[in-house]
């Protein structure tokens, strides 16, 4: 298959409240809306890109320009038999995950629509239903969290990660777990702490959390590992893990007890499902984890986490979690049950918004074959 026409949107899209972590605040979506034309077929995707370079070393900017100065190029050149040829035609390229993802997703839910099923059936997905959980951002006081994380209860969510940084990590994880003796609970740390910290870190382990993501360097793997036998908590991995070799090697010396996929960090979901699978295969599980995507990546999102080695609950929650007003018709609600339902139609399902879309976008770029 021959791509014809590829556009690109920026857009910004506030969230509801600002997202803050150990390292960065984002007030909105800076993400790049990519939507494909080939066969007559047109097909959508998301790269969800930030503003800044505080989570890896991309941001909205930088993948903006990889994408059309080399990405894009190397799309209309290829003659492609399915999207497992998207990520090979990129080889060039070094990194830039999250500006290849964008491009390799829209390429999956083009192949399906053409295939005449859903991206979840056609990616081996087995679930109908996916459990969720919610990711709650560094807030300013201990009452104050508590209450958003009520909030969250009350809406649903039975499964809640607490962003954690040096100054609050154990008081905050403790009164919450104070408050919810059975809930399941977890921790993201995203880079912020050394091996050094190590006994602090231990620290956490009374509170039965379900896992510690990512405390240690973005790109590191080797002291991981050294951390592990000094933690009881589970040891989840983010940042670190970028290709199905990182995950083997992270597997091989024992660095994680779990593996958070993100497909956009992976730079697509051709990679993301060699992760899943290399991990099924050792007896590590995995979960999905999030970007704050628009309605167009979290329906992408849901259909691999429908995947049967996603055995925890994913941050990939319902769409009002994020936006007042999302770019799509058909936003995502919360079941009773903490869970999302797959969608069934053709392709990812998302139903672009497009005057909405319109609206929010920045900067608008075409290139046709
Ligand atoms: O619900 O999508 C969500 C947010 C989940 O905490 C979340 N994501 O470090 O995992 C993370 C964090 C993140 C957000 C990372 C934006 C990068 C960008």
């Amino acid at each position: 298959m021959r791509v014809d026409r590829v556009e690109l949107r920026r857009i910004f899209l506030p969230y509801v409240a600002p997202f803050i972590t150990s390292g960065w605040r984002e007030e909105g979506s800076h993400a790049i809306i990519v939507r494909i034309e080939a066969d007559g077929i047109v097909a959508w995707g998301e790269a969800p890109v930030g503003a800044n370079p505080f989570y890896n070393e991309e941001n909205c900017k930088t993948a903006w320009v990889i994408q059309q100065d080399y990405l894009v190029p190397m799309l209309l050149e290829a003659d492609l038999n399915g999207p497992e040829d998207v990520t090979p035609a990129f080889k060039r390229v070094r990194g830039n995950r999250m500006a290849k993802c964008g491009l390799e997703f829209t390429m999956w839910d083009l192949f399906a629509r053409r295939a005449g099923r859903s991206l979840a059936d056609y990616l081996g997905g087995t679930r109908a239903r996916v459990p969720v959980g919610v990711s709650v951002g560094i807030q300013k006081d201990i009452p104050t969290l508590l209450k958003v994380v009520e909030d969250y209860l009350s809406e649903g969510y039975s499964r809640i990660k607490l962003k954690i940084k040096p100054g609050w990590d154990v008081e905050p994880t403790r009164a919450v777990r104070e408050r919810w003796p059975d809930l399941m609970l977890q921790v993201d740390a995203n880079s912020i702490y050394e091996l050094a910290d190590a006994a602090h870190l231990a620290e956490l382990d009374p509170f039965n959390l379900l896992l510690i993501e990512q405390p240690l360097a973005h790109d590191d793997i080797f002291d991981h590992a050294r951390l592990k036998t000094q933690l009881r908590t589970p040891l989840c991995l983010d940042e670190s893990i970028v290709s199905p070799d990182h995950a083997r090697w992270a597997i091989d010396l024992h660095a994680c007890d779990i593996i958070n996929i993100k497909p956009s960090r992976i730079g697509g979901l051709a990679d993301a499902k060699r992760i899943h699978d290399l991990a099924q295969a050792a007896g590590i599980p995995v979960w999905h984890g999030g970007m704050l995507e628009t309605g167009i990546g979290r329906a992408i999102n849901v259909a691999l986490a429908s995947l049967p080695n996603f055995s925890l609950p994913g941050d990939i929650s319902a769409n009002d979690r994020y936006f007042q007003r999302d770019i799509v018709a058909n936003p995502f609600t919360l079941n009773p049950d903490s869970t999302l339902t797959v969608p069934q139609g053709i392709g990812h399902g998302a139903v672009v918004d497009e005057a909405f879309l319109d609206e929010v976008t920045v900067e608008r770029w075409v290139a046709e074959r």
